[in-house]
């Protein structure tokens, strides 16, 4: 949590805020994980609903880039900024394509801005940033699937995220997956916290690297409060650790593409 509070000292001087892009279909656990997030960072004994979460099965009801503030314990806001978007699927069709995604990667939309095709995207100025600065692209895109949805290699997510994954490899952006509900897959959802010792979350991660080509290091399985729960130390920690693992690959990318950090001394490729 810590590490989490003191995100700022980990920021370059252009960044104001480190900028975290969800995509995934409707149902996949977005809006969930954000509240999850949000929950165990407040730290205040009940469950918040930054982003409101959805029934399963429900139309998407998230048609924007949705933003909610995360905040601390005390209330001040966390800088960090985790984009819930719309659901890439709708009934086996794209419904935000790859120029879209492209368009608010590179941090031509504002937050809460509607979205919609390109075309009509760019005609809506006041929801627009001209000229997007490294604070305003994102810093690292984050798949959302299921554990509980058929994993295999028919999976029409995979496939679509599969199809965004190369556009986001080609521009050096850190990209990851988590994989949401893990508690459904456990003999004992009560499990969660030794998640990882399970075959079958292994296995999972595992089958979710190769399919996507992306390393297993950034496969985070991962288990959200459900609205009828209450906070524990168990989801909270999962959750925190979860979104560490994000926020550590935008910073990474960040103090690379700053040129600090690294500390190289200047002969050491001579
Ligand atoms: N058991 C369980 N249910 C989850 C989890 N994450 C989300 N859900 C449920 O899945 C449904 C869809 O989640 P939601 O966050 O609205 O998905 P979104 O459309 O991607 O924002 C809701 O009923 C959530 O309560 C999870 O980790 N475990
Ligand atoms: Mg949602």
């Amino acid at each position: 949590m810590k590490k989490i509070y003191d995100i700022d000292a980990n920021l370059p001087k252009a960044v104001k805020y480190m900028n975290l892009l969800l995509i995934g279909v409707a149902g996949s656990g977005k809006s969930s994980f954000v509240n999850s997030c949000a929950t165990a960072l407040l730290d205040d004994g009940r469950l918040v609903q930054a982003s409101l979460a959805m029934k399963a099965g429900m139309a998407s009801a998230t048609r924007m880039l949705k933003l909610a503030p995360l905040r601390r314990k005390g209330g001040d806001v966390i800088p960090i900024r985790l984009f819930d978007t719309r659901g890439i699927l709708k009934e086996g069709t794209e419904v935000v394509g790859k120029e879209e995604m492209n368009y608010i990667i590179d941090g031509y939309v504002k937050p809460n801005a509607k979205m919609t095709s390109l075309s009509d995207m760019k005609a809506e100025k006041k929801s627009q940033r001209e000229t997007p600065k490294i604070g305003d692209e994102m810093h690292c895109v984050v798949y959302v699937v299921r554990a509980d949805k058929s994993m295999d290699d028919k999976d029409p997510c995979l496939g679509e995220i599969a199809g965004i994954r190369e556009t986001v490899a080609q521009r050096n952006l850190p990209q990851c997956v988590l994989i949401t509900a893990i508690d459904k897959i456990l003999p004992n959802a009560d499990d969660v916290g030794d998640m990882f010792r399970y075959s079958i979350v292994q296995k999972l991660c595992k089958f979710v690297s190769n399919s996507l080509k992306l390393s297993p290091g950034n496969i985070f399985p991962t288990a959200n409060y459900v609205i009828e729960g209450v906070p524990d130390a168990v989801k909270d920690g999962i959750s925190l650790c979860t979104l560490w693992k994000i926020v550590s690959l935008g910073i990474d990318y960040l103090n690379q593409m700053e040129g600090i950090g690294d500390n190289i001394p200047d002969d050491f490729f001579d």
